[in-house]
């Protein structure tokens, strides 16, 4: 029998059957996005917290070591932090040697709850949605894709970046996609171009605003470009506990 393949617009959201097998955790506008870069650029691990407060807790218990702290509230980096949560930030070094710790609004959380029932948890983005699929597929048992949304609300952002990754999983292998996996498949006719679905989005909409009010955030156009790129990354990071690597 094919395997199941469900798609949660929302974390809460959980198909009835879904325990166990491979979710794939999105949130492309930016924390998965972002996660992978820094993975991608080298970093020893990425660590998801649950909060600034154990971030900041990590980075003192590390003493001099080279822990970084990355994120946002609001779209704009948390206030002691290192870095924000931008793709092109954590693309401009190489990071070996270093540990990152990020915490978002959405994106971290959303990896988290979605542990609580999937025997593993692989992040995933418009940037590595074929080998995305490729690593997922690797794995027995039924898969969902997990849209972490934008403050409890569906997001196009993360739907279209799912509807990505069903057509990419679909061309791989056969699969069931249950109601919404075919819904989100559905916009990738409305949007042939990714970039143009991200900036239609309200997310996308609003990191883009933040550039117009505040200069030192013009490069938010740069990030929502750079997420909007598909399969030019062959980095899944994988959820292990509370890093990824
Ligand atoms: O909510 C999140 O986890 C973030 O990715 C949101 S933002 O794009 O950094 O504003
Ligand atoms: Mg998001």
């Amino acid at each position: 029998m094919s395997r199941r393949l469900s798609v949660s617009l929302l974390p809460e959201l959980h198909p009835p059957h879904t325990h166990g097998g491979t979710a794939l955790v999105i949130d492309v506008l930016r924390a998965t996005t972002t996660a992978t870069t820094f993975l991608e650029q080298g970093a020893d691990a990425v660590i998801f917290a649950p909060t600034p407060e154990v971030a900041f807790a990590r980075r003192e218990a590390a003493g001099g070591a080279q822990v970084r702290l990355a994120g946002e509230r609001s779209g704009v980096i948390i206030p002691g932090f290192d870095l924000g949560n931008s793709p092109l930030d954590a693309q401009r070094q190489n990071w070996a040697g270093h540990q990152i710790v990020m915490n978002t609004t959405n994106g971290t959380g959303a990896a988290h709850l979605a542990a609580q029932s999937a025997e593993r948890v692989l992040l995933a983005c418009l940037r590595n949605a074929p080998a995305a699929a490729v690593a997922a597929l690797a794995y027995p048992g039924d898969l969902r894709i997990v849209c972490s949304g934008t403050n409890r609300q569906v997001s196009l952002d993360d739907c279209y970046a799912a509807g990505v990754l069903v057509r990419e999983l679909l061309d791989r292998a056969v699969c069931q996609p249950d109601d919404s996996a075919q819904m989100v498949l559905a916009l990738l006719n409305q949007w042939p171009d990714p970039l143009a679905a991200l900036e239609a989005s309200r997310h996308g909409q609003r990191l883009l605003g933040l550039g117009d009010v505040d200069a030192a955030l013009a490069d938010l156009a740069l990030d929502v470009a750079f997420c909007a790129k598909v399969g030019v990354s062959d980095t899944v990071p994988r959820l292990l506990g509370s890093e990824t690597g």
